[in-house]
């Protein structure tokens, strides 16, 4: 059971059974983050990245039931329902068949910016985090929003009222050379091209039903105050900026 475009998105509460599912851990997240644009992955050859810490390391913020399932039930559903498209569409080429690319192309950008924002998401928390951005990437906050803090009240109004499917997004967009506030609806949706994932915040309720109930915002105050790792978002500001 995966996550669907096509299919009932609300499954998680009913695949419980943990641990069965044969996941190829290969690529670590930072094979994503380093060199985005150097490494090839050939057509269904993505892997579930490692998490950079155990599934109980941001507890109490994050319980370790709600990130064992994320990652492999719902980020690993991702991957093999990229994996399916990819293949499924190159054996449609193969074959000379065009009857099923509309399905497989919007099926391998779902899954595909499913497997692209999990493997940011899971980068951009870590046990010691919150508190203030600092240095290139505070200065940049300021220049573009204010304030810093003014940043970081806008990411997570859009966050709180992003779509029930969906993520809140800060984004670098090296054409307009600043940083945006974005919402996402699913995974690849209402998205402005060109832009660069900075700190993405998963507010499918997968995220985080089991500890906070329909309580979105404490979790996205969770999120921002206890778990945003400011020091991986400027990495990846210095990443996109440089292009
Ligand atoms: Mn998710």
């Amino acid at each position: 059971m995966s996550d669907s475009p096509f299919t009932n998105r609300r499954i998680f509460l009913g695949t419980a059974g943990l641990g069965a599912a044969a996941l190829s851990f290969g690529e670590g997240v930072a094979d994503l983050v380093d060199h985005p644009v150097a490494s090839r992955v050939e057509p269904g050859k993505h892997a579930l990245p490692d998490l950079p810490y155990d599934y109980d390391a941001l507890g109490p913020h994050v319980d370790a039931k709600t990130m064992k399932l994320h990652h492999t039930k719902h980020h690993g559903g991702a991957v093999k329902g990229l994996n399916r498209s990819e293949l499924a569409l190159q054996k449609a080429g193969a074959a000379g068949d065009m009857q099923p690319v509309k399905q497989l192309v919007r099926a391998a950008a779902y899954y595909g910016s499913s497997h692209m924002l999990h493997s940011v998401f899971w980068t951009n928390m870590t046990a010691e985090g919150g508190g203030s951005p600092k240095g290139v990437l505070a200065k940049q906050m300021a220049k573009d929003f204010g304030s810093a803090t003014t940043c970081q009240s806008m990411f997570l109004q859009a966050t709180n009222s992003a779509p029930a499917s969906g993520w809140g997004m800060l984004a670098y967009h090296r054409g307009f050379d600043r940083l945006l506030v974005l919402q996402v609806e699913d995974h690849e949706k209402l998205t402005l091209w060109g832009a660069t994932p900075l700190l993405v915040c998963d507010v499918w309720e997968h995220a985080y039903y089991l500890s906070y109930q329909n309580r979105r915002k404490e979790w996205t105050s969770a999120f921002m105050t206890k778990l945003v790792n400011w020091a991986d978002v400027a990495k990846r500001f210095a990443q996109a900026k440089e292009g």
